[in-house]
């Protein structure tokens, strides 16, 4: 067991915070203490090195570690690049900041095995190439179908047609052909983002935005070939298309992205579709009897000032009392309606609960102050354009969310492929606080989980760091529980300062009651390490502020990649103890505190924690509180996701 502080052993090398901006200042005693504990920290930590046979000597160590500091100097938001996307109808999709502009962000020199390990193991991606949005989900015949934007020609976003894959589980996925291609006028420049609804007699819909040659957007309908095909191999293109076109006042590249439709009480299917006038997000509403003919509503299902264009509305139902999830047809006593936009001018998706009034197609938030578009985020790292679907097979809605690269353009094309989707989350309200969801991966993702290792009670002094000994640490599933000194939280004093994670100084900012949690991806030195941590907030009235950070900052030792700080505040209940879990999967980190109340995605691509270097720690950067951890960390098993047999005929 190591008991050290590696945060305060960058802080030796220069003088500086490992992370924040550079202070020159007097040292107070409390701090010079702090610092001798620390040089002996290091002696430790060195011993402790020499002691596991690590072959470099400390001196080298410092120097590498020290040489990431000075990363943290580089402002990528400075960087303006040049996008492709708008004038295609889209905002640019792809991480170009890292473009080499002006010498500032010099390609790190990845290698192919360091490439190779980025590919992930249990996370849908297709065989190559670039993917961006979930299209379509549904479950039919005894299959999961999962279609998605997707470039056949690169691995950058561009001639965007359907991708298709089908799964038993949500877990392993069999690749299909290419379900729609861009083959006529009204969809020549893309077959861009649709939803499917399953009709009463048990047949499918499925509405999508085509871009036509002169990049007007446009609702295209199509539907299976065969019904009786379990797989849905062919797809029809309704010949009438299209079958709505930018109604007047509405730009022709600001109409995009049909949900699923639901019912009305007349029997009537609704949809809307995403736009906006001005910098007012808009959601236009339609109903329909048969999918070809519409009649606009004369009013908004919904509208924010400020938010610009709504991408990818989604629109659904959420129980009040019952644990499972909902036809998105539901109404009624104990239903509350979700709006989730995807605000293009920020790409981050925005979620609020509220009352759907279905006389008139509105929707009101329980809390206007927390609108769509200015309140909740579904996930406070990267995720976006995300859809659900009702699971009629377990009675669950579950939600689907593209997960961009945070690497650098040039890199990705390097290793041929773009793009993640996150693991399959059930959604549901949260009976507890009653102000926002749940998410919690499919409960499918245990059937992958291997060996368990089990970490009961370890106390984790104030400012140290204990490895976990886990063989494997690339593919892990990890649930954590966390007691904080009940002592040191009420002995801690208050303040007026408030806390956010993304400006904060990240894992290495010490509070008296934060940051703790687990180092993931870390290397045996910690000169890499992703944290994922708690940090709590005493207000200067005693009152506890909880929240949850993903720190990137030093993930990687490559100069090319985002290493911004996620998280947001997380709500906990009183007695409720701290808890969490991880997905780690090769450069996917995917995390959820109190039980999927607040989530956060992260892309990280390590250089040297990888393979059979990538271990797993626990830390504790407070000033005062120690900790109690309890923890179950699965090694998790390969998924199955390659070609349908070749054999098999379409
Ligand atoms: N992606 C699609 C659009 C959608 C955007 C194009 C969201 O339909 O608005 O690939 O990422």
């Amino acid at each position: 067991m190591v008991d050290t502080n590696p945060f305060l052993q960058a802080s030796v090398s220069d003088g500086s915070d490992p992370i924040g901006p550079q202070v020159t200042r007097r040292k107070p005693i409390k701090e010079q203490l702090s610092i001798f504990f620390g040089l002996l920290a290091v002696g430790l930590c060195v011993a402790f090195l020499i002691g596991n046979n690590i072959s470099d000597n400390a001196h080298e160590h410092e120097n590498e570690c020290g040489s990431l500091a000075s990363l943290n100097s580089m402002k990528p938001e400075l960087l303006r690049p040049v996008s492709r996307g708008p004038a295609a109808g889209v905002s640019e999709k792809s991480n170009r900041f890292f473009a080499k502009v002006d010498g500032t962000f010099p390609a790190y020199p990845w290698n192919n095995s360091m490439l190779s390990w980025q590919r992930t193991a249990f996370h849908f991606q297709p065989e190559k190439n670039w993917m961006n949005d979930p299209n379509g989900p549904l479950f039919y015949k005894g299959w999961y179908h999962f279609f998605y934007q997707y470039n056949p020609n690169a691995a950058v976003w561009g001639d965007i047609v359907w991708g298709h894959a089908v799964s038993k589980d949500l877990i392993h996925w069999l690749h299909l052909p290419l379900a729609m291609v861009a083959d006529q006028w009204y969809d020549k420049n893309g077959v861009w983002t649709g939803s499917a609804t399953i009709l009463h007699d048990g047949k499918i819909i499925m509405l999508y935005t085509g871009s036509t040659a002169e990049a007007v957007q446009v609702q295209n309908l199509a539907y299976p070939a065969d019904h009786s095909d379990p797989l849905l191999i062919h797809w029809v293109k309704y010949p009438g298309n299209p079958v709505l076109v930018p109604p007047p006042g509405i730009d022709n590249k600001d109409f995009r992205d049909p949900t699923t439709a639901w019912l009305t009480s007349e029997g009537k299917w609704r949809v809307t579709i995403g736009s906006k006038i001005n910098k007012t997000g808009i959601a236009l509403i339609y109903d329909t009897k048969d999918f070809i003919n519409y009649e606009m509503l004369d009013g908004l299902l919904h509208a924010v000032p400020g938010t610009g264009m709504w991408e990818c509305v989604d629109f659904f139902p959420v129980s009040e009392t019952e644990e499972n999830g909902l036809d998105t047809s539901i109404n009624g006593p104990g239903v509350k309606h979700v709006v989730k936009v995807s605000l293009d001018d920020e790409r981050h998706d925005y979620y609020a609960i509220g009352t759907y009034l279905e006389k008139n197609g509105t929707w009101i938030p329980d809390q206007p102050e927390i609108d769509v578009g200015i309140g909740i985020r579904y996930d406070y790292g990267i995720f976006y354009a995300a859809k659900t679907f009702y699971d009629q097979n377990k009675k669950r809605r579950v939600l689907w969310g593209w997960i961009g690269e945070s690497d650098s353009e040039a890199a990705d094309t390097q290793k041929g492929w773009a793009s993640l989707q996150s693991i399959p989350r059930t959604i549901l309200f949260d009976q507890k606080t009653g102000t926002n969801l749940l998410q919690w991966p499919v409960e499918e993702i245990e059937s992958l989980r291997l060996k368990r290792n089990e970490f009961n009670q370890v106390k984790v002094q104030a400012g140290s760091v204990v490895p976990l000994n886990v063989a494997s640490a690339t593919q892990l599933d990890i649930i954590a529980e966390f007691e904080i000194d009940k002592e040191a939280l009420e002995r801690a004093t208050g303040s007026n300062v408030t806390f956010s994670c993304r400006t904060s100084g990240g894992a290495a900012e010490r509070g008296a009651l934060g940051p703790f949690g687990l180092l993931v991806l870390a290397d045996e030195r910690l000169c890499e390490r992703t944290p994922v941590y708690f940090y709590i907030a005493k207000g200067s009235h005693g009152n506890l502020n909880t929240f949850f950070c993903n720190d990137q900052s030093r993930s990687s030792a490559a100069s090319d990649v985002d290493k911004q700080i996620y998280g947001n505040f997380v709500p906990v209940l009183k007695d409720e103890t701290l808890s969490l879990r991880i997905l780690v999967d090769h450069s996917i980190i995917e995390s959820f505190a109190q039980g999927g109340r607040t989530v956060i995605t992260s892309r990280v691509y390590p250089t040297r924690a990888i393979y059979g270097a990538a271990k797993v720690f626990l830390f504790n950067n407070a000033t005062e509180a120690s900790v109690t951890a309890s923890l179950k960390i699965w090694e998790m098993n390969s998924a199955f996701i390659r070609s349908y047999p070749r054999h098999q005929k379409f």
